[in-house]
C-alpha cells in the first residue's frame, strides 16, 4: 500500500480504521480479479482473540502436527474397492498439496498384509543365493555404509487403473493419488551387493518383505546395481511404519510394487522367480488375451490437481491459478501443456521448483478466467521425448481389460460456478 493512500477523504483520519478504509481505494484495480474486500471487514478492523491472548508455549506438541484447520487434509480410501483394509490402498490428497514433496503423514499406503510392526533392533536383512559371501545385516550394519539422499516419486502401477474404461472416481486424490514423492536417505544397493560379491551367473534379484504378505518381486541385476537404494529415512526422519519401517527398497522410476517395504531378504538368481505379484498381478492383459510380462517403468504422466473435483474454483472469475503434477519414470519432465478446451488448444505451463529425474514436477498456468466452462487437461513430455497419450490411444494399443500403467490424459469439466467433475474426452 503506498503512502498516498494513507489519508482518508478528510485528509486527517489517521486511525487504524481510517487507514484501512482509505487503503481500499487502491484495491479498485484488484476488483477485476475478485480480490477487493468489503469496507470495514471486522477481520481487519477488530482485534481478534488470537491477537489478544497468549498462545500455547513450546512443547505443547513435542511432535508437531498440522493446524486444526487442515484436518480435512488426510489420506482417504474408497471403501468398495477392496474387501479388507489389510490388503488395500488409500490415496494421497494431491488436491491439497503444493510443491513436489509429499509430507510423510500423507503418503498413500498400499499394503497386502497390513503394516508390519518391527523393532529395528530385531530387524535383519539377508543377502544370499548366487553370491560369494552370504551376509546378514543388522540396521546398525546398514548405517555404516556410505549413504545418499535422493528425491523420487513412487507410483503404484494400479494408479488410475479404475479409470481405464471411462471416468469413474470424482477427485484427483482417487484417480491419481497412488503417488508420492519424498527425499530418501539410504545406502546404494550396489554397495551391499558388492559386499556379498555377486557371481557372474547372478542376473536377477528377488526382494522380499518381512510383512505378513512377504511381498516378493524379481528385479534385473542391472537395475539393482544402477540406482536402487536401501532406504531408512524419508524427508529426513525414519520411514513411517506404513512406508516400510525400518527399511525399504527404492527402485527409481519403476512400479511401486517393486519397492519392497520392511525389506528382509535379497536373493541373487539367474532368472526371474515368477512370483504372484509379477504373474497373476502387475502384468498387463492385452486385447488379444495375451499378457505383457514385465512393465517396470512408470511412463510419463500428469494431472491437474487444482482446480479438480475436490478443489473447485471458489473465488469466481478473474485471476486463477491452475496447478498440477507431472512425472516420468524415464527421467525429467521437459514440458507440460495445459488445455482449457478439451485438447483443441494447448499452452505451455510453467514448471516451478526443482526438476529432478524420476521425481514429481510442479507446474502452473496462471489465467484470467472469464467464468466460462472449461475442459481442463494437462499433457506432459519427458526428456526422452515421450508424450503422455490420450486414453483412446492407450485402449487402442492395449484393449479394454487393462488396469495397470494407465498414464492417459485426465480431463476435468469445470462449470461456470467453478465446480469440477471427472469426465472423459478421448
Ligand atoms: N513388503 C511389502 N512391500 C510392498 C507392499 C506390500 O504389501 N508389502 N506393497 C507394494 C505396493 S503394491 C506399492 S504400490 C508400494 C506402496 O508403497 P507405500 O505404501 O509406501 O505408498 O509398496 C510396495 N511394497
Ligand atoms: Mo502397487
Amino acid at each position: 500500500m503506498s503512502g498516498r493512500n494513507n489519508k482518508s477523504k478528510s485528509g486527517v483520519d489517521t486511525s487504524r480504521r481510517g487507514f484501512l478504509t482509505a487503503g481500499l481505494a487502491g484495491g479498485a484495480a484488484l476488483a477485476a480479479t475478485g480480490m477487493a474486500r468489503a469496507n470495514g471487514d471486522p477481520l481487519i478492523t477488530e482485534i481478534q482473540d488470537w491477537n489478544r491472548y497468549l498462545g500455547d508455549g513450546v512443547d505443547a506438541a513435542p511432535y508437531g502436527m498440522p493446524s486444526e484447520f487442515e484436518a480435512h487434509v488426510v489420506r482417504r480410501d474408497v471403501p468398495w474397492l477392496t474387501a479388507d483394509p489389510v490388503s488395500s490402498v488409500n490415496f494421497t490428497p494431491l488436491h491439497e498439496l503444493d510443491g513436489i514433496i509429499t509430507p510423510n503423514g500423507l503418503c498413500f499406503e498400499r499394503h497386502h498384509g497390513g503394516v508390519a510392526e518391527i523393532d529395528p533392533a530385531d530387524h535383519r536383512l539377508m543377502i544370499h543365493g548366487l553370491v560369494e559371501r552370504p551376509l546378514v545385516f543388522t540396521m546398525q550394519d546398514l548405517m555404516r555404509f556410505p549413504r545418499e539422499n535422493r528425491i523420487y516419486f513412487l507410483e503404484c502401477a494400479a494408479n488410475s487403473g479404475m479409470e481405464w474404461r471411462g471416468s469413474q472416481l470424482n477427485g484427483c486424490q482417487f484417480t491419481h493419488g497412488m503417488v508420492h514423492c519424498v527425499v530418501y536417505t539410504g545406502v546404494p544397493l550396489k554397495y551391499l551387493l558388492d559386499e556379498a560379491g555377486v557371481k557372474t551367473s547372478g542376473k536377477w534379484l528377488l526382494a522380499e518383505g518381512a510383512d505378513a504378505a512377504a511381498m516378493t518381486r524379481s528385479i534385473p541385476i542391472e537395475k539393482a546395481l544402477e540406482d536402487c537404494l536401501v532406504a531408512f529415512k524419508m524427508n529426513g526422519e525414519a520411514l513411517r511404519p506404513e512406508q516400510g519401517y525400518p527399511v525399504r527398497l527404492v527402485v527409481p522410476g519403476w512400479e511401486g510394487n517393486m519397492w519392497i517395504k520392511w525389506l528382509r531378504r535379497l536373493e541373487v538368481g539367474d532368472e526371474p522367480w515368477g512370483q504372484r505379484e509379477e504373474t497373476s498381478k502387475y502384468t498387463d492383459l492385452l486385447a488379444n488375451g495375451q499378457a505383457r510380462r514385465h512393465t517396470w517403468a512408470m511412463e510419463v504422466k500428469s494431472v491437474i490437481t487444482s482446480p479438480s473435483p475436490q478443489a473447485p474454483i471458489a473465488h469466481g472469475p478473474g485471476r486463477t491459478v491452475i496447478t498440477g503434477l507431472a512425472w516420468s519414470g524415464n527421467g525429467r519432465i521437459d514440458r507440460v501443456d495445459v488445455s482449457l478446451d478439451g485438447g483443441r488448444n494447448w499452452r505451455p505451463a510453467r514448471i516451478d521448483g526443482p526438476s529432478i529425474s524420476k521425481a514429481l514436477h510442479r507446474f502452473y498456468l496462471d489465467i484470467d478466467w472469464d467464468g466460462s466452462e472449461m475442459l481442463l487437461q494437462s499433457r506432459a513430455m519427458d526428456e526422452t521425448g515421450m508424450i503422455q497419450p490420450m486414453k483412446d490411444e492407450l485402449r487402442a494399443a492395449r484393449g479394454e481389460n487393462s488396469i495397470y500403467h494407465n498414464n492417459g490424459i485426465q480431463t476435468w469439466h469445470v462449470n461456470g460456478d467453478g465446480v469440477a467433475e471427472n469426465v472423459e474426452v478421448s
